[in-house]
């Protein structure tokens, strides 16, 4: 696995992921992105608002979602735990009005990945990642809150029956803006009841290696702005063919990538590169003072 130089995974985030099997990013997005995020999820669930939905592909529905797919509270966190040959292979929001008690509550509790986890040997290795940022308040209790096993990444134990909620499952509680990353290995519910009445929306994009295929179709919507070379790796729109140094033709650049499948490298910018742009700006600045009006 390649690591970026600077990977932003301090060594206790990757301790307690690596133990408990998820990670709390307090504070991940900022709240005028949580007002922006939490008005679009309205708009594209207005159909049905009185019902649960989970709708993929969110960002074939707006741009706007793109804001949170290199994030640097989190983009760097995920290739400190999965290196740079990543992707986004799965997307979708999450809209949860106050749950009805007409009827009974199943927790649906689950690994990620279905057939990842079926088909291959026991322990199977981590491949993927889905982050849950939450835009509700959900720091008090009975607000649809995401339960989680913590640790269950390590077992190969099936999850518990449904309507069950075992003993050792405790509650995300998160404020809005909170990122959660989840090991796709952990057993988690499907949200909980939301007795309160406020509307919980979440929205969750899950990043594996490229040579994963998606779980949802991953479109984007046109729009005037040119995607960042981050952007473009992260959509699966960077894909060249390699020839092995000359001694094979074509071969894809999922399995074998080049520098151009992977702008993911200079991501985040290395202090050095930092500087330079920096230096740059400020003589930019110093110029324009001294330019006669
Ligand atoms: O909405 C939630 O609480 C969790 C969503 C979930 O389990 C999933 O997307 O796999």
């Amino acid at each position: 696995m390649k690591k970026s130089p600077s990977s932003g995974l301090t060594p206790e985030d990757k301790n307690r992921f690596l133990t408990q099997g998820y990670l709390h990013v307090p504070g991940a997005i900022p709240q005028s992105l949580v007002t922006e995020l939490s008005e679009k999820i309205d708009t594209y669930a207005s159909d049905r608002s009185d019902k649960a939905q989970n709708r993929v592909d969110i960002f074939g529905m707006d741009r706007a979602f793109l804001e949170l797919t290199d994030l640097d509270t989190i983009l760097p966190k995920i290739q400190g735990l999965l290196g740079d040959n990543i992707w986004i292979n799965h997307s979708h929001i999450n809209r949860n009005p106050t749950t009805s008690t007409k009827r009974k509550f199943g927790y649906s509790w689950h690994r990620d990945g279905g057939a990842v986890i079926e088909d291959l040997p026991s322990p199977v290795p981590l491949v993927f990642i889905k982050v849950g940022f939450y835009l509700s308040d959900l720091s008090e209790p009975n607000r649809g809150q995401t339960f989680i096993l913590p640790g269950s990444h390590h077992s190969s134990a099936p999850p518990p029956p449904s309507p069950k909620r075992p003993a050792e499952a405790i509650p995300l509680n998160t404020r809005p803006g909170d990122a959660i990353l989840f090991d796709f290995r952990t057993i988690h519910s499907l949200q909980s009841p939301n007795h309160s009445d406020m509307i919980r929306r979440a929205v969750f994009i899950q990043y594996g290696y490229r040579w994963i295929q998606p779980f949802s179709d991953c479109t984007f919507a046109e729009g005037s702005n040119p995607l960042s070379p981050v952007r473009r790796q992260l959509l699966g729109l960077t894909t060249t063919k390699s020839n092995l140094a000359g001694t094979a033709a074509d071969r894809s650049g999922v399995f074998y990538p080049t520098p151009e499948d992977i702008p993911l490298h200079e991501f985040p910018p290395t202090p050095k590169r930092e500087n330079v742009i920096l230096r740059a700006a400020r003589r930019a600045a110093r110029t324009i003072r001294r330019r006669p009006f």
